[in-house]
């Protein structure tokens, strides 16, 4: 593949520096900005992540703030998830959806105060989204970009390598909540979150000044634990399950069919977008669902588009994202599969561009 041109458009990271630096071999774009893919390869860096401990720059997991007086009242116009029971301290994994129930983003909202929150987004425009809700309905909030840039800090060794930086207390913060941790005289959101099933935590970098500083301090502080730079892995997020916005679902999915059903409490999150949508969708249920798809075979070319899944010549669904992962010695795969085909152990096939695969609906992820 040619070589993408950089321009101001493709904004770089605080971190791309110390990425470079650590020998970064492919990267994507997310949100406008430059995700890295790979550094050693895609296999070992899954092998590593799995054993040892990484450091990611997730700079592209942008940040739309909400403050003031409304922002509590439009973090929940945002989302069908009953945000009444979250305390300051505490990230939740929200559906966005529009009108019509259609997913806009699948975030992580992290409730600072109960007039300030960041929503951590995946990858789309949401930052347009809200400021048009914010102003449409003329309530009393500021909606912008703040200079936030997350760094995680994700595998086995994550506690030993977190702890080393900002001390023992980091251990006690449990998963999807935050707290406050001193680095170089400035108070940061470390949270115990992350897009791997391997466990660590995610430091919402306030200020482009101590990205650098921090990055360094990381991988000082982990010579002896093996750290190294990582990113999400494309092998370990598909046995994981976890979802990848623009692949594997858009706005012409539901909720429901993204297997986030048990975010959405559409009953109770009254006034949010969508409610009327989604209450339908509810009671009658998805007609198609994501599912883990165990394929046949080999190594699968990359996953570039989507690759129709088929029964007796008819197309019942489609395959997003797919790797060869090691540790199943099989392919693994998400795919979007129809309610007459989606059930544990339907035999499917698959049409790849290099040809077809035998494929096996599964209930649950590999982890
Ligand atoms: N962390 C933060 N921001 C993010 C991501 C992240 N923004 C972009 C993208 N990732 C948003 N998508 C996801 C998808 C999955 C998860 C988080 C964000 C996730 N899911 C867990 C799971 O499915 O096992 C836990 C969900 C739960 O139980 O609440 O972590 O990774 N800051």
């Amino acid at each position: 593949m040619p070589l993408i041109s950089p321009s101001r458009r493709l904004r770089r990271t605080p971190f791309s520096e110390g990425v470079e630096a650590a020998g970064v071999k492919a990267y994507t774009v997310y949100n406008h900005k430059l995700l890295p893919t790979v550094f050693r390869s895609v296999e070992e860096d899954y092998h590593h992540l799995k054993s040892a401990v990484q450091v990611w720059d997730v700079a592209v997991e942008r940040q739309v703030e909400l403050r003031g007086p409304d922002a509590a009242r439009l973090m929940q116009m945002l989302t069908p998830r009953d945000l009444r029971g979250m305390l300051p301290g505490r990230c939740f994994y929200v559906p966005i959806v529009d009108e019509t129930g259609g997913m806009l983003n699948d975030p992580v909202a992290v409730k600072l105060a109960e007039d300030r929150w960041w929503i951590s987004i995946a990858d789309s425009d949401l930052l347009y989204w809200v400021k048009g809700i914010a102003n449409g309905y003329r309530l009393d909030v500021l909606v912008d970009e703040p200079d936030v840039s997350p760094l995680a800090i994700q595998g086995p060794k994550a506690d030993d390598l977190a702890a080393r930086v900002f001390g023992e207390g980091v251990r006690d913060v449990r998963f999807f909540r935050f707290g406050m941790f001193e680095f170089q005289g400035r108070q940061l959101v470390v949270a115990r979150s992350g897009y791997s099933k391997q466990g660590g935590f995610e430091v919402y970098v306030e200020g482009a000044d101590i990205a650098m500083p921090l990055w360094n301090a990381l991988m000082e502080a982990g010579a002896d634990l093996d750290v190294h730079a990582g990113c999400p892995n494309g092998i370990e997020r598909v046995e994981g399950g976890l979802l990848s916005y623009g692949n594997d679902m858009n706005d012409d999915n539901t909720p429901h069919e993204c297997g986030l059903g048990r975010f959405c409490d559409t009953q109770t999150a009254i006034g949010c977008m969508g409610r009327d949508a989604l209450l339908r969708v509810a009671k009658e249920g998805p007609i198609q669902q994501i599912r883990a798809i165990e394929v046949a075979g080999g190594p699968l070319p990359l996953c570039d588009r989507a690759w129709p899944l088929m029964a007796k010549g008819k197309r019942v669904g489609q395959v997003t994202s797919a790797a060869f992962s090691p540790d199943h010695k099989t392919n693994v795969a998400i795919g979007m599969v129809r309610m007459t085909h989606w059930d544990e152990g339907t035999e499917l096939y698959l049409e790849t561009q290099e040809g077809r695969r035998d494929a096996l609906v599964h209930e649950n992820f590999w982890t």
